[in-house]
């Protein structure tokens, strides 16, 4: 499928399952961009989980965010029970102005549903001339170091360079070793993880996705520093903005198999007023002195390239008969 045909999809299913135009336009957005990215995980595969919150109600369809200024640089966003992107799309311009002016400002976002990937935020920022960082959490999977159950969600990252000019210098990642749709994916296609992935329910390392979802665990990435960053993730996405824990979100949730309520912290910070006069030229000449190392590549490299060739999707075939029998809704 192309973007178009991926965006009209998503959109159809969206608004026949109760969003109006401005809620469906924003998920389906997201739902295009990731697949135009390459990432699957977060393309045409969420839509069924979407549709199971709008029809079970847990997930506002017609949302409308509302933006409240608690000092000259924190932006509190009220997401009316809706899904993140829709509250991104009023949010971002709000945190950016209160960056350009103040030097820093942060984007607290409540009462929102966030199933989506996070550089469509980071990238919004930078595009504006400012360094962005934006994370939030999700439902217990992940063990912290040492432990065999799960309390963290797979709580993700992303941080985004300003380039004008160019395009920013993005990453955004998971916080486990592996997205939780990515192993839901390596399970519906019969493949196995790395080991250090996961641990099966009693507490064995496995390489079997389908262990780790049933009953058993994500682990952080790179052991007991990704546990401490996936524990910042649940103090600024939750503890910092009000919102509920990852644990606290599993047990408010639904179980309906869509995006549980959590919040999600943006920090947007100006390079212009932060480092002052050259802080391109600067920034510039680091990441040329990088990019010319022998093996590497920039994190989001891949995901530009792929948006830039806009070449057909490969999309699963029982996904879209899936995605095809939600457009008539019961
Ligand atoms: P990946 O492990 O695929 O990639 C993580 C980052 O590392 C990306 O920025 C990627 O850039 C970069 N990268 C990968 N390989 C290299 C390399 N060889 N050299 C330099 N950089 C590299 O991502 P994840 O599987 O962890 O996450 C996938 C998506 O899932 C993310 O978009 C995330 O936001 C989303 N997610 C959302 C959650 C939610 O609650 N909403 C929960 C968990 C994940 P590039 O993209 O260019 O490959
Ligand atoms: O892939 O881990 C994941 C995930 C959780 C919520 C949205 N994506």
């Amino acid at each position: 499928m192309n973007i178009d045909e991926i965006h009209r999809l998503a959109k159809e299913c969206l608004t026949a399952n109760g969003c109006d135009e401005v809620n469906a336009e924003a998920v389906a957005t997201a739902v295009s961009w990731a697949e135009g990215d390459g990432c699957s995980s977060h393309g045409l595969f969420r839509i069924p989980g979407y549709v199971a919150a709008l029809k079970s109600g847990k997930v506002n369809g017609k949302s409308r965010p509302q933006a409240t200024n608690l000092s000259p640089a924190v932006i509190r966003l009220h997401g009316d029970n809706g899904f993140t992107p829709v509250a991104l799309q009023v949010g971002i311009p709000l945190l950016a102005d209160a960056a350009k002016t103040v030097g820093v400002a942060v984007l607290a976002i409540t009462h929102t549903h966030h199933f989506a990937a996070l550089w469509p935020e980071t990238e919004a920022i930078a595009e504006y001339g400012l360094a962005g960082l934006a994370c939030t959490a999700y439902m217990p999977c992940v063990a912290p170091a040492g432990a065999k159950k799960p309390l963290f969600g797979t709580n993700p990252l992303s941080f985004a360079w300003p380039r004008p000019g160019n395009t920013p210098l993005v990453f955004d990642m998971a916080t486990a070793a592996r997205a939780k749709g990515d192993v839901q994916i390596a399970a519906r296609d019969g493949h196995k993880l790395p080991l250090g992935a996961g641990l099966d329910a009693d507490g064995n390392d496995t390489t079997d996705p389908n262990q780790i979802l049933a009953g058993g665990v994500l682990l952080p990435f790179g052991g007991y520093k990704g546990s401490a960053i996936a524990l910042m993730v649940e103090l600024l996405a939750a503890g910092m903005v009000g919102e509920r824990f990852s644990y606290e979100a599993e047990q408010a949730d639904n179980k309906d198999g869509g995006p549980p309520r959590g919040g999600e912290f943006l920090l947007a910070m100006n390079p212009e007023i932060i480092a002052g006069e050259g802080w391109q030229e600067h920034n510039e000449a680091f990441i040329a002195r990088m990019s010319a190392m022998e093996g590497i590549r920039l994190p989001g490299q891949r995901r530009h390239a792929n948006r830039k060739a806009a070449a057909l999707c490969h999309i699963n075939a029982a996904l879209v008969d899936k995605i095809k029998s939600l457009l008539h809704s019961e």
